[in-house]
């Protein structure tokens, strides 16, 4: 692939909406855009569930308090569904042409919320991981991490509850020690950031974090005469 996939976890209220924009904006319009190939299709914003058509009908499916309680394997194959149409019909796509794609979860918030928060079989959802992505993995993923109790404050500001968001205090802190594991696990990979602090002190640890990843994966970029930024020793 030529294009880089970063995606963005954490519990609700974490602040992922809020860092991707503010990401999207550093690289397209700060000091991130000396460190990332021009042309292309650039930088390209998505979120799962909902990235594509199809998705987006399987959101509201997802979050809507319907008649019915759904059952939690129904939501596993939900969420699975969702991603395959993602990775299939827009991701692999943008990614063979070069962009740069900020993604709003990804596969670890399945093995965090279906996996930690129901307690439904860890094998099960690496197997229907890897049948919904066919192998595609994120370059680098940024976990925001967050006490659960002040991200649900924060999203309790907002209004109505969705779905996802009723389920009990205990089920968000399952799915919190869930990430963390995924962390610890996969260090090469996942990234914790702090995100109790501003938004301007999460950004800025964000964009030293993309900082070094960027030199890494572009270093003709990094090293011009002309780049703002110097790479991290
Ligand atoms: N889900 C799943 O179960 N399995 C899966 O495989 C996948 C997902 C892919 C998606 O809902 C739900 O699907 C989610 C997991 C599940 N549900 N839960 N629970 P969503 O996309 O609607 O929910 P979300 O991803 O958690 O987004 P969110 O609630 O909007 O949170 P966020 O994007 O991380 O935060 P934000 O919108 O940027 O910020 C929230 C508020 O905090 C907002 O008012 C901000 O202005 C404020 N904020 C942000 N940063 C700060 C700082 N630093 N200080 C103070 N206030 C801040």
């Amino acid at each position: 692939m030529k294009g880089k996939l970063i995606v963005f976890e954490g519990v609700e209220g974490a602040g992922k909406t809020t860092q991707i924009q503010r990401l999207r904006h550093w690289l397209t319009e700060g000091a991130g855009r000396d460190l990332i190939p021009a042309g292309g299709p650039g930088v390209v914003v998505t979120r799962e569930p909902g990235g594509t058509a199809l998705g987006t009908k399987l959101r509201r499916l997802l979050l809507e308090v319907g008649e019915e309680p759904m059952s939690d394997r129904a939501e596993l194959l939900l969420y699975a569904a969702d991603r395959a149409q993602h990775v299939e019909g827009f991701l692999r796509p943008l990614l063979a042409e070069g962009a740069i794609v900020l993604c709003d979860r990804f596969t670890d918030s399945t093995v965090a919320y279906q996996g930690f928060g129901r307690g439904l079989d860890g094998e099960l959802i690496a197997q229907l991981n890897a049948i919904a992505t066919a192998g595609l993995t994120s370059d680098v993923t940024l976990l925001l991490d967050l006490p659960v109790t002040v991200g649900l404050a924060r999203t309790q500001r907002r209004g109505q509850a969705d779905r996802m968001e009723q389920a009990n205090q205990a089920f968000h802190e399952r799915v919190q020690a869930g990430f963390r594991a995924l962390a610890a696990a996969h260090p090469e990979r996942m990234v914790a950031i702090d995100a109790g602090g501003s938004e301007a002190q999460v950004a800025q640890e964000i964009q030293t974090v993309m900082t070094e990843r960027l030199c890494l994966w572009y270093p003709a970029l990094a090293f011009r005469p002309s780049a703002s930024p110097k790479p991290l020793s």
